[in-house]
């Protein structure tokens, strides 16, 4: 008898990113750039997440040219569209269904208790309505559809996770196994970055221009953000996130682009002054955004390469999310069409 070769599938990854402004050095550091390092390794799915984008109110005109240049970010970061699966989430019904399906099996005490939507919600205290409220099963739906093994998450999103699990646990336990139980992915490198003018807080691509650098700033914008970087009153540079979050954040960038080791960067500013890092941490940023600039002019220059792009992007996705959908549509008791 011929031996059985096992075939083992590569775990499938599954992650997504709001195209509810320009991406952030924050997006880039803690997500984007570890999702080329992830694609030899695994199946990955990567969604431009325009469905929970609409949570809260975004201008359609503003809305159509942020997802574009996302997707063209994306591609100008190095991800490739054969060897990833990259599409808008709108363009794959299955998911809007899917988070209805869901919404079902989900209960309103576990979805008060979510920490984002209480942050949101004081956010956005004119449109607290009902999409931010069921963002979680949306999400959850997002994963399950692709029987993702692992999804990237950083600490804010790690609750979300978890109820994702909850959702899937609730729905194989009625009716079998129809979802993959996903896991949390923790990249090796993934710092997360903080707001410029609130070094508390993460940043964020929604929050005021001055607060973070986004991906397609100029070397002179870049500059300018840096210079107005909140500090403190001191003059020593040390890491240190809880009494000086400013310059502790400064030092984490420089770290997370260099790939140098804390110990030796602070080693090499001990006799330097506030501007003096301030500089350097523009150089390497201006350093890493510009190449990424050059390649997504290019890319925006190609409408019909971009279209072909989300289409195929879109049809592999969708043949992926409608055998899931139509399983658990099956279990739940809809008639077949
Ligand atoms: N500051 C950050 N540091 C590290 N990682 C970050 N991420 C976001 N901000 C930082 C990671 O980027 C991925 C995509 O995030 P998203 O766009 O889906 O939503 P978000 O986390 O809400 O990002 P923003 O920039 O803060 O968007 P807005 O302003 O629209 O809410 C996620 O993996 C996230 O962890």
């Amino acid at each position: 008898m011929e031996p059985t070769a096992t075939v083992q599938r590569k775990k499938r990854i599954l992650s997504g990113i709001q195209p509810s402004g320009t991406p952030t050095l924050g997006n880039y550091i803690g997500a984007m750039r570890n999702w080329k390092m992830l694609a030899d390794e695994y199946d990955c799915f990567y969604m431009i997440a325009d469905l929970h984008t609409i949570t809260v109110r975004q201008e359609p005109a503003k809305l159509r040219a942020q997802s574009t240049q996302m997707l063209a970010l994306l591609l100008a970061i190095g991800l490739d569209p054969e060897q990833n699966v990259l599409f808008f989430q709108s363009h794959v019904h299955q998911h809007a269904e899917m988070a209805w399906l869901l919404n079902c099996f989900t209960y309103m005490g576990e979805m008060s208790r979510m920490t984002q939507f209480k942050d949101k919600s004081a956010k956005h205290a004119d449109n607290i309505n009902c999409g931010l409220f069921t963002y979680p099963v949306l999400m959850a739906g997002d994963i399950l559809l692709y029987q993702a093994d692992l999804v990237p998450v950083g600490a804010d999103q790690t609750q979300h996770l978890e109820i994702c699990r909850d959702i899937a646990n609730r729905f194989n336990g009625l009716y079998s196994n129809v979802f993959t139980i996903p896991e949390g992915y923790y990249p090796k490198l993934g710092a997360r970055v903080m707001s410029l003018q609130e070094p508390t807080r993460k940043m964020s691509k929604s929050d005021p221009d001055d607060s973070f650098i986004g991906l397609l700033d100029t070397p002179d914008v870049v500059r300018r953000k840096m210079r107005r970087a909140v500090t403190d009153s001191e003059t020593e540079i040390r890491y240190d996130p809880e009494n000086k979050p400013g310059v502790s954040n400064l030092l984490s960038i420089y770290c997370a682009l260099t790939g140098e080791s804390m110990d030796n960067v602070v080693a090499s500013f001990s006799s330097k002054g506030y501007g003096d890092l301030k500089n350097a941490v523009a150089d390497v940023i201006i350093d890493t955004l510009s190449p990424i600039q050059t390649e997504f002019h290019r890319y925006m220059a190609d409408k019909s390469y971009l279209e072909s792009v989300w289409r195929t992007g879109a049809e592999r996705a969708s043949r992926i999310a409608e055998r899931t959908l139509s399983k658990a549509m099956k279990k739940i008791g809809f008639v077949a069409k």
